[in-house]
């Protein structure tokens, strides 16, 4: 079972596993702003495939699932990801995050309850954050499945919570569960409001690609067929109860990144004038974690996963993707725009 398999590393997750094994899947998704079926077409035309409409906060909705399909391995992705909307409005966050979390660790519980026999294979694991351990400085050691949860915005707060419920059922209620501590991801299908696709499009519309403050803050950056990897690694050789960082080599400030992404999309697009030139400082993101980094040494260790893709290939693909897929984004957009214009429904 997927949650949040219509969004960004959902997608590409299902169409990896199809690709990789031969197991059924179960989709969930709410179809927020972020979610979208469109290029998923192949997905749920499967036959292994079964797509619930469905927001993991409905009890009814997750316990039907559930004890329908008893799916042995759950992958929960689904959750409310972009830090600048948590500081806009938390609403969404605390429900879906937070809320969405603890009705189906519940259900999962239930479910163990009700078939017994499944919780031999049954693994429950949570894709969390980096952020949740909150910022570091320039000289401070990266972080490890030990470092302390110490978040600092809205989203991250929200992810540090569902993960304390995650190891509080696998400790009070023995749900074999675990969590992979995600790095920056990057790939095709991001929503263009996160920074790698907010920069193409920028450049594409040749305007202003916004940096906040001075572009020092660092982020590793991880391809999500190598985050895809990671996850199954972990669902088939994890230890329950067990957090894994998943991150990469690859470490550089906003500037360094938006400047190689800029010349990689000058060449792709033929342009003779440096795009650098948009690149222009606004006001800080509040609370703006300065910088993250984590060791994946234990899923290395334990699984035997390694990121194999080179950033700068990948970086490249990523760009050409969009370039090409215009009919993905420039709908998925405008619908996000149409759902912002709209008046907001209740959470
Ligand atoms: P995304 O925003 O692209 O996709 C989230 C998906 O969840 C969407 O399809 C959305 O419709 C769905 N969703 C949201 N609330 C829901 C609800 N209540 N019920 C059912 N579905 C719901 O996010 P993403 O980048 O694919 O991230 C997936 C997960 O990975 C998130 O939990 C995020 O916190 C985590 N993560 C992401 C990154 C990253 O760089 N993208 C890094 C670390 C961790
Ligand atoms: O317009 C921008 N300008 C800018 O300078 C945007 C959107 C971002 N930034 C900066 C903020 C961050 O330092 O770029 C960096 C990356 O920003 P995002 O793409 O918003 O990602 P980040 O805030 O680092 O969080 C991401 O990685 C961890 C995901 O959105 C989270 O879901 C994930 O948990």
């Amino acid at each position: 079972m997927i949650t949040g398999g219509a969004g960004f590393i959902g997608g590409n997750l299902l169409n990896f596993l199809l690709r990789k094994a031969s197991m059924k899947l179960v989709v969930i998704d709410k179809l927020t702003y972020a979610g979208s079926l469109r290029g998923l077409e192949p997905v749920m035309a499967n036959p292994r495939v079964t797509f619930l409409h469905a927001d993991v906060a409905d009890q009814a909705a997750m316990q039907d699932c559930l004890l329908k399909h008893r799916p042995e391995v759950v992958i929960h992705l689904a959750a409310e990801s972009h830090v600048d909307r948590s500081i806009e409005d938390c609403a969404p966050f605390l429900h879906s995050n937070i809320i969405g979390s603890a009705v189906l660790l519940e259900q999962c519980r239930i479910a163990l309850q009700r078939h017994p026999s499944l919780l031999a294979s049954f693994r429950f694991i949570q894709v969390s954050t980096d952020e949740v351990h909150g910022s570091l400085q320039a000289a401070d050691p990266p972080w490890n499945e030990q470092s302390p949860c110490l978040p600092r915005s809205p989203y991250s707060a929200s992810k540090a919570a569902a993960d304390h419920l995650v190891m509080a059922w696998h400790h009070t209620h023995g749900i074999p569960a675990m969590i992979a501590r995600c790095c920056n991801i990057y790939g095709p299908r991001q929503f263009p409001e996160k920074l790698i696709p907010l920069c193409l499009l920028k450049i594409l519309h040749s305007e202003p690609i916004p940096l906040y403050g001075r572009g020092d803050n660092i982020r590793q950056w991880l391809h999500v067929d190598d985050l895809c990897d990671g996850l199954y690694q972990i669902a088939m050789k994890g230890s329950r109860g067990a957090i894994y960082p998943i991150s990469s080599a690859v470490s550089l400030s906003n500037l360094e990144l938006v400047r190689q992404l800029c010349r990689h999309a000058d060449e792709l697009l033929d342009r003779r004038e440096s795009s650098e030139a948009l690149i222009t400082t606004v006001a800080d993101r509040p609370g703006h974690d300065f910088r993250y980094a984590m060791d994946s040494s234990r899923i290395q260790r334990e699984c035997g996963w390694r990121a194999g893709r080179d950033f700068g290939q990948g970086l490249r693909e990523t760009l050409s993707w969009y370039l090409e897929h215009r009919d993905w984004w420039q709908p998925v957009v405008n619908e996000a725009l149409r759902r912002r214009a709209a008046p907001p429904t209740p959470h």
